[in-house]
């Protein structure tokens, strides 16, 4: 994608964002519609439906010969990573929306033949949007931001999905306990902006493609790791169990694993 071209989507997807956020708080303190999906934890509501709505049909008019693969399914069916890709995913921490009206995110990236261009994760009650790719760097609102400290886990928080800590899947007891303390923050948005700025070395959750296609372009363009939990290349539409840290606490996260 050339510079002007790559100008004008920024543009564009941040105007989307922008607009959908006003529209979740226009609607923050409205009674929500909550339906159950794959489990009782496992929710989602009448607005990430309307959202994804939006989003896909501005995605249509804007670039209408590329495919979108959206979570709650108003996009397209997506079987393979040629040409161009986006992937939506209207509220991240969809558990945290309905509980706590805040600590939600919404997230978006573009993939070209399977290669991450651009990535979009906006904190939405936070007003953080955190966005870029490997052309342009990555910006927390106006700012560009540095490369992260490589800090090992021993020196860092790491963020942690409360399931895996409590399974002990993947020895993920022993990876908070080596580390400075755990977080569960319950949004991969979320996490992955602590990440990105910094606050947590890690961050480990069974995610799917929605939920790490943005926060992925972002953190490999500064400079951070992401894998499956094995240390694995992390495929555009898989899902897995995801490992993203610095390249120190990626190192040692999978010793801790492979014991
Ligand atoms: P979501 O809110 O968009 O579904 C913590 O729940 C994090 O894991 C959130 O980012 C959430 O995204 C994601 N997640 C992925 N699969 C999930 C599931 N089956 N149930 C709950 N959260 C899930
Ligand atoms: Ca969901
Ligand atoms: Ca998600
Ligand atoms: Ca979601």
């Amino acid at each position: 994608m050339d510079n002007d071209e790559q100008s004008k989507t920024v543009k564009a997807v941040k105007g989307w964002l922008l607009e959908a956020r006003d529209d979740v708080l226009r609607q923050i303190d409205s009674r929500l519609k909550v339906d159950t999906k794959s489990s009782r934890s496992d929710l989602v509501t009448n607005i990430d439906r309307s959202n994804e709505k939006f989003i896909v049909n501005k995605i249509r008019e804007f670039d209408p010969d590329a495919k979108i693969l959206g979570e709650e399914g108003f996009g397209d069916k997506v079987t393979d990573t040629k040409g161009r890709i986006w992937i939506v995913d209207p509220i991240d921490g969809t558990m945290n929306f309905v509980k706590q009206r805040n600590h939600f995110a919404m997230m978006l990236s573009l993939y070209i033949n399977g290669q991450g261009v651009l990535g979009f994760i906006m904190d939405v009650m936070n007003n953080e949007l955190v966005y870029g790719g490997p052309d342009l760097g990555v910006f927390i609102n106006t700012r560009q931001m540095v490369t992260v400290n490589d800090s090992k886990l021993q020196d860092g928080l790491i963020g942690l999905s409360g399931p895996m800590v409590v399974h002990d899947d993947f020895n993920m007891q022993e990876i908070a306990n080596t580390s400075l303390g755990m977080r569960v923050y319950g949004s991969a948005g979320i996490d992955m902006i602590a990440v990105l700025k910094g606050e947590l070395v890690g961050y480990i959750s069974y995610l799917k493609p929605w939920d790490f296609g943005a926060g992925r372009i972002l953190a490999e363009t500064i400079g951070l790791k992401i894998t499956t939990i094995d240390g694995r290349q992390l495929g555009v539409l898989s899902s897995e169990p995801v490992l993203l840290a610095t390249e120190n606490a990626h190192h040692d996260i999978l010793t801790i694993v492979k014991k």
